[in-house]
């Protein structure tokens, strides 16, 4: 037993001179925080000879106070005392912010593999940067996305001053880059990592709220917003400023811990290991080669050790998301490393002839996956077939020059917040029948497999589900005033809003959906769609989708002759907080992105383990699900990458050929009906149906007559409760593959070698 009462009365008495049953929730929340942090900061660092350093522009850690009382074993403790008084934990949790420093699946991965690192009890720190704002706070007005600052950091945060700085070496001035620190617990292991987040000494203040900031003003903005993904129109140039404030202070870092500890620059490979989150953080590869020639080592010897130092993941195959920069900004943001980037395009070109492979193009701009498959050790994809797709198709010049760097690491999600912290109830389910090496060893779910004929375990199963959707349906109710139905099928997509994750194709499913029971096809039981999703600020496409999405809701939440049967909810502003209600709720998943896109995906696994039962596409991870669970137990559909990546090396797909098609013509043209129209913006609208019937470059309408057979077989199936349950139960039980205590373990072992 840890005293946490007595613990908790050192901090409020310190505080405010009164008692935790005295204070209140919001009080209590800040108490919490001081006890947790301490115990956090009381843990040892993890020893070891060798290092990571996960660099990373994202690390999307979610709240962290019941995460870290888990990590340090006094959760359910904790929960006890807490009740004594009259109190709940999930109330308190409410006063905790959420820190957005991600745009989602990249930045939220970099998360769970920092919990798996620290319950591993690897020797390992995240490197990132201090956006004050992170991502923008969504809201709806008039059935639009409006965006938002988010203020995050409060005068008590979980961030720590640690005195350490650096001088960050821009062209022109410098700039000063103060370290602080996120603790970083490992469930079970008893040390804590540390995620170093890089901050500039006078971050400017918005008092106004406004978004616009003056983007010349670097060293007061750098650390302002999070970059959203894809479409950035303006501030590319303060994006390269941010990465490179990143990879300079976080590989000072590195020779300092290096000099700390003894060990000479010579064996930098021996001791460090950096990697490489997506291209973001690529400048680090010529800053470190530039810092160890400052400490004496020839270019020969740099280049070399730097290439034995840095392994590089690949998150995407989508060309737009691939970075490239004008070595002009390069110029101007960092001049020193430009001779050097020339240096490694011209070691490069000695390796092969083939210009394919050139880290410069037409000499002007920087290829930056290229340099790191060129000087980096390591090249991995993040789910089987993207690695594949990766070997043989994209990277494939690289991998006929470099084959032995290739390998695949299947992404991975921690199943202390996405299952133990966020579906308490299935937990203890689970742990009633198996007990709970599960915590340790998610592949321990097997044993549920042992009940999946058993009636009375898939009742409490069912159970479990309805309880948690009626959770899901009181915060709704709280929170938007929106009130949904907890017996019907609660069907949900949420994931960053992207064209080729087909947000549209779910809708143009509503809209069939909606003319049927309009025309007295009334569904067996009625349907909830829910969707959370926020789209770039400039991705025009990406916001007609959520104007549709929102004219659906309006419409139908309208029509009393409908509104019993199908709901649409749009979750405003999704985050990883209302994941954590959302997917233990969920009946089924929506994975349907267009096959070859969607690398992996890391939603697809959590709705998964938490018995959500997959709808997608053969896509990114979506394929192994399908292989572990069996197809009795995923309802899959749409055309393989395969065909896919054939259509587009023959440009041979045509949208209006597919629209013309009698079972898609009416439900595309009904987002310019007059019902729309007189709800919507006719300019949003009209754009969104020109674009799905001429262009469609996602190919949407190329899966959508199959998607909608399949979605009605799982409507029909879900009507036998006790074979879904079977289904929840496979998913469950075959889960444990995606724990990223796994990814982790298979990291370690391929590239890190910490221990
Ligand atoms: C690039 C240039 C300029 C500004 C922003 C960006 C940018 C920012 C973020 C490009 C991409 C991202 C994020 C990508 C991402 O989240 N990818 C997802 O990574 C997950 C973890 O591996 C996968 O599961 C998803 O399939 C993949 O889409």
């Amino acid at each position: 037993m840890m005293k946490i009462y007595e613990k908790l009365n050192d901090v409020t008495n310190t505080k405010w001179n009164k008692k935790p049953e005295d204070c209140t929730n919001h009080e209590i929340y800040y108490a919490m925080l001081e006890m947790t942090n301490k115990l956090c900061r009381d843990l040892p660092k993890p020893q070891g000879e060798r290092k990571l350093y996960y660099f990373s522009a994202e690390f999307l850690v979610g709240k962290l106070l019941s995460n870290n009382l888990l990590a340090l074993g006094i959760f359910e403790e904790t929960e006890k005392v807490l009740e004594s008084m009259g109190k709940k934990l999930s109330e308190i949790e409410e006063y905790e912010p959420e820190p957005s420093l991600g745009n989602g699946g990249l930045g939220r991965l970099a998360a769970c593999f920092l919990d798996s690192i620290a319950a591993l009890g690897l020797n390992g720190d995240g490197v990132g940067l201090n956006y004050h704002y992170g991502l923008f706070r969504q809201r709806f007005v008039n059935n639009n996305q409006q965006e938002n600052p988010d203020p995050w950091i409060e005068n008590e945060s979980w961030l720590e001053d640690t005195g350490v700085s650096f001088e960050v070496p821009f062209g022109g001035f410098t700039q000063k880059a103060i370290m602080k620190d996120i603790l970083v617990p490992g469930a079970g292991s008893k040390v804590a990592n540390r995620l170093h987040l890089f901050d500039v000494e006078e971050p400017k203040e918005f008092e106004n709220g406004g978004i616009d900031f003056d983007k010349n003003d670097i060293s007061h903005c750098l650390t302002s917003f999070l970059y959203p993904d894809d479409r950035y129109e303006d501030g590319k140039l303060l994006r390269v400023y941010q990465q490179y404030f990143m990879v300079s202070a976080g590989a000072q870092l590195i020779l300092k811990e290096l000099e700390d500890n003894g060990f000479s620059f010579e064996n930098i490979s021996k001791h460090v290991v950096i990697q490489i989150n997506d291209t973001h953080p690529s400048m680090v590869i010529p800053e470190l080669i530039r810092l160890l020639v400052e400490k004496g080592l020839t270019m020969d010897k740099a280049v070399e050790e730097v290439s034995k130092t840095c392994a590089y993941t690949n998150h995407t195959i989508l060309a737009e998301a691939l970075e490239k920069w004008p070595i002009s900004y390069i110029e101007k943001v960092a001049p020193q490393i430009v001779p050097i980037i020339k240096e490694l395009d011209a070691r490069a070109r000695k390796v092969t002839s083939d210009n394919s492979v050139e880290i410069i193009h037409d000499g002007w701009l920087v290829n930056m996956a290229h340099m790191d498959m060129h000087f980096g050790f390591s090249v991995n994809g993040v789910a089987y077939l993207h690695t594949e797709i990766l070997k043989n198709t994209e990277l494939n010049n690289f991998y006929k020059l470099y084959p032995e760097k290739f390998n695949n690491k299947t992404n991975g999600i921690t199943f202390r917040r996405w299952l133990q912290v966020c579906n308490q109830d299935l937990s203890e389910l689970i742990t009633e029948y198996i007990g709970d090496s599960w915590k340790n060893d998610a592949e321990d779910l097997k044993k549920l497999m042992d009940y999946s004929e058993d009636e009375e375990f898939l009742n409490k199963l069912l159970e479990v589900k309805h309880k948690n959707k009626i959770r899901l349906k009181e915060q709704l109710l709280k929170t938007s005033g929106v009130e949904i139905d907890e017996n019907s099928i609660y069907d949900i997509q949420v994931k960053r809003l992207h064209e080729y994750k087909r947000q549209q194709m779910n809708l143009l499913y509503v809209i069939y959906k909606y003319i049927k029971i309009k025309n007295g096809e009334i569904p067996k039981r009625p349907i909830t769609v829910i969707f959370g999703a926020k789209a770039a600020p400039a991705y025009d496409m990406a916001k007609n989708i959520i104007h549709l999405i929102l004219c659906m809701q309006s419409l139908i939440e309208n029509d009393p002759s409908v509104n019993k049967w199908l709901k649409v909810v749009m979750i405003e502003n999704y985050n990883v907080t209302w994941a954590q209600s959302l997917i233990p709720a969920c009946d089924i998943s929506e994975q349907i992105s267009l096959a070859s896109k969607e690398a992996s995906g890391t939603g697809n696994m959590k709705f998964m383990a938490n018995g959500g039962i997959t709808l997608g596409t053969m896509d990114g991870a979506n394929v192994e699900i399908a292989q572990l669970v069996g197809e009795d137990n995923i309802y899959t559909f749409g055309k393989s990458s395969d065909e896919v990546i054939e259509l587009y090396k023959n440009s041979s797909y045509r949208a209006v050929d597919f629209y013309h098609k009698p079972e898609l013509e009416y439900l595309v043209d009904f987002i310019v009906s007059p019902e729309l129209l007189s709800i919507g913006n006719p300019q949003m609208l009209s754009a969104l149906w020109r674009n799905i019937k001429y262009e469609d470059y996602f190919k949407a309408l190329l899966d959508t007559e199959e998607y909608i057979k399949v979605r009605e077989k799982a409507y029909e199936d879900y009507e036998d409760r006790i074979s879904w349950a079977k289904k929840m139960t496979a998913n469950i039980a075959n889960s444990g593959y995606f724990s990223s205590d796994r990814t982790i373990s298979e990291y370690n072992k391929d590239i890190w070698k910490l221990k």
